[in-house]
């Protein structure tokens, strides 16, 4: 993977494994969690990895992923910003005979020789679990319920089959009504200051459904600083499981957690060294997750990974 001229076949025995991977940015707990998994794992797997942050960017990534396509990587795995406009540097990767891995995030083109497999949550189910929980909650009352959703960035995979998921998951409970939605970037700062906005728009919030933890997180001091009980006056559900969002729960501040797991590193370099010995890789990996309750959250929280 270094150029040099034995390794035409992407990775002869003995040949360092070259991986490109652009990341999305630094925009939460988890994606810091992603990044050093992949990090330690590349370091583990003895592959040289070349890592980029985009900023939440898709033209920075579509540059890094052209330079790595430059550079003649031997692998190139992305998680997609968001899920259109691909195309294009794809092909390019392909013409130049880089596999391409998803990870975490999918991309829409029906073309799916463009990518060797997407390595990643199903983010429908998650937002399915968000809204069981919620069903579960106020069985056999028919009270309206006024919900808030914090989305995530604009036309990410995450924050469109998020919401999907969510409305299929509330839409035969007609009494579940969902009076605002707006996008929160999966930011901190951006939960709070939307929930901010929510607040003095809606007198009459039951519940906020945040697509992660760290807009939940924001979002908290935002009702706190409103004289709200987050937890109890609003109640909250939000994805990721992060630690800060598992001491929310055993604070009593967060409801219930669906678990979307960032550790893909293992996973990751697994199937970049399968790609590089010319083994096949199924189409869709998915990784295997949870959901919590404040109940579970005390004796959870010592054992969470991120
Ligand atoms: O939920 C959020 C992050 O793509 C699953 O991105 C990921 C999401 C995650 O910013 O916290």
């Amino acid at each position: 993977g270094d150029g040099t001229q034995d390794d035409e076949a992407g990775g002869a025995a003995g040949d360092t494994i070259v991986l490109g991977f652009a990341q999305v940015g630094a925009e939460s707990g988890w994606r810091t969690a992603n990044t050093k998994s992949i990090q330690d794992s590349a370091k583990a797997a003895g592959i040289d990895l070349k890592f980029s942050d985009a900023q939440q960017k898709q033209e920075n990534q579509i540059k890094n992923i052209r330079s790595y396509i430059t550079q003649k990587v031997d692998v190139i795995a992305f998680s997609p910003v968001v899920e259109s406009g691909w195309e294009p540097v794809l092909r390019e990767a392909k013409e130049a005979g880089i596999p391409v891995v998803l990870t975490d995030r999918a991309i829409d083109s029906p073309d799916t020789s463009l990518y060797v497999t997407f390595l990643g949550s199903d983010f429908i189910e998650e937002g399915k679990r968000a809204a069981n929980w919620l069903v579960q909650e106020y069985q056999g009352k028919n009270e309206t319920v006024n919900i808030v959703e914090l989305q995530g960035t604009t036309g990410s995979a995450p924050a469109i089959d998020r919401k999907e998921g969510f409305a299929q998951g509330i839409a035969a409970n007609p009494n579940f009504k969902i009076i605002a939605s707006q996008t929160g970037e999966f930011t901190r700062a951006k939960g709070k200051e939307v929930m901010q906005a929510f607040l003095q728009s809606n007198p009459d919030i039951d519940v906020l459904y945040a697509h992660n933890d760290d807009m939940a997180l924001g979002a908290i001091q935002a009702i706190e600083e409103a004289g709200k009980k987050p937890g109890v006056d609003i109640k909250i559900i939000s994805i990721d499981g992060v630690k800060d969002a598992f001491q929310a729960m055993v604070d009593g501040k967060i409801n219930v957690v669906v678990e979307c797991n960032p550790l893909l590193g293992p996973q990751l370099m697994d199937v970049v060294k399968k790609v590089v010995a010319g083994e096949t890789v199924e189409k869709r990996i998915l990784t295997e997750e949870g959901v919590f309750t404040q109940d579970q959250a005390a004796a959870a929280l010592p054992n969470r990974q991120y």
